[in-house]
């Protein structure tokens, strides 16, 4: 990495990178990107998630070929639900009756529980051995997970935001982030929601009164960065 890398045509003003930036994908599993999964389950359209994948893999090739960090997370539950609160459990069933929960048996095996198909990543984003693989029960990739250690570990001080969807779970996390200390960026092409509309007010939102919540670009804005 050069001493000087800036992305300079970040939102809201330039992103000068110090140090190793970690990429952090967040949720890439079945159970939100394919059909009979949690998303459809709670009544979405999950071709709407489709379009992150691509820029996605071209960031993942990026930063491994840069040998920087990768941190892969996944929403997911024990096989006994002692881990799933009922305010969770119930809340999408009450909205959308006679769908499957959490817990139940679908086409893809239990809906968000560890180890099932649906709960896996997803074939084209599946981490390498060395990766980093955050279990975790919320939204946000920080509550009741080691995240926070393992980058403290690891001397990281940007993160690099991606994954699905961008106004539940990568909100959620970028938001803990950066009530961490750490500088994030969004890639705008990197995240999809299945709320089109949500996904640009988050990034709005992230972006708006000089970079409240991070930065934001898209993915070969970043990775062009590098060759300036
Ligand atoms: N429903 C929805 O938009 N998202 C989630 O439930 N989890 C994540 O965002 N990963």
């Amino acid at each position: 990495m050069s001493e000087s890398t800036t992305v300079k045509q970040a939102k809201p003003f330039e992103f000068k990178i110090k140090g190793n930036p970690c990429l952090i994908i967040i949720d890439m599993q079945k159970d939100f990107i394919e059909p009979k999964g949690f998303g459809e389950t709670l009544g979405n359209d999950v071709s709407l998630l489709e379009p992150c994948i691509q820029p996605i893999k071209s960031l993942l090739a990026f930063f491994r070929q840069h040998q920087f960090l990768v941190v892969h997370t996944k929403e997911t539950h024990n096989s006994d639900l002692t881990d799933c609160f009922d305010a969770k459990r119930f809340r999408g069933a009450v909205y959308n009756p006679g769908q499957l929960k959490i817990g139940d048996t679908g086409p893809m095996g239990r809906i968000l529980i560890d180890g099932e198909i649906g709960n896996d990543f997803i074939d084209d984003l599946k981490p390498r051995k060395n990766e980093m693989i955050i279990k975790k029960q919320g939204k946000g990739a920080f509550y009741n997970t080691n995240l926070d250690e393992y980058l403290q570990k690891n001397n990281i001080n940007q993160l690099i935001f991606t994954g699905v969807t961008t106004e539940v779970c990568v909100q959620t996390s970028m938001r803990e982030a950066n009530d961490r200390g750490y500088e994030c960026l969004i890639i705008e092409d990197g995240t999809d929601s299945y709320f089109p509309e949500f996904k640009q007010s988050t990034i709005d939102m992230i972006t708006a009164q000089s970079g409240i919540v991070g930065w934001s670009c898209d993915s070969q804005t970043f990775i062009g960065s590098f060759k300036e």
